[in-house]
């Protein structure tokens, strides 16, 4: 499926877990991310690991951003990802709570989507450091919709902890 204008677009992935060893969830959610039909890989950037945002009762996470160029629409990439996050074991429960794969469409070319199940720019992207570092390491030039330059929003931004692993 393609969206409206068939046209291809770059969109950011976020990709987050703190279970059932993180950095293998992260590399096999790559995998499975750069196999969609649709979806060609652009950009990996690092592992990173940092404390948990939210509730502390829980483990370290690691994340990582990916830049992908595809011609799924906004809602069909989500769905994608969704489909992802489940066959790796994700089961929804508290809100902020562990989780084994969070895949979070941060960016969708230069668009603000705000739909119902999804909101983008991504709502948390401007004050997380563990979605800003990553970001910039694969597109330091970025330019957010609606909230600046990602130099800008990296300048207000504490690394907080956050450590970029190998
Ligand atoms: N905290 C960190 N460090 N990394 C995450 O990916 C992350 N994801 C979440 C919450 C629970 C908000 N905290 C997080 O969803």
């Amino acid at each position: 499926m393609h969206n409206s204008t068939s046209t291809t677009v770059i969109a950011y992935i976020g990709l987050g877990s703190n279970l059932q060893n993180p950095s293998e969830q992260i590399h096999s959610a790559r995998a499975a991310i750069a196999a969609l039909a649709c979806i060609n890989e652009q950009a990996f950037s690092s592992l990173y690991k940092s404390a948990p945002m939210g509730p502390q009762d829980q483990p370290d996470y690691v994340n990582a951003v990916m830049a992908v160029a595809t011609d799924l629409s906004p809602i069909e990439l989500l769905r994608a990802l969704q489909t992802i996050e489940n066959s790796h074991g994700r089961v929804r429960g508290e809100r902020w709570g562990a989780r084994t794969l969070d895949l979070d469409i941060l960016l969708y070319g230069n668009q603000v989507i705000a739909l119902p199940d999804l909101t983008v720019p991504h709502a948390g992207l401007t004050e997380r450091a563990f979605v800003l570092y990553p970001l910039y390491e694969i597109a330091p030039q970025l330019d957010i919709p609606d909230k600046g330059k990602l130099v800008d929003l990296l300048d207000n931004c504490p690394l907080a902890g956050l450590t970029r692993l190998t």
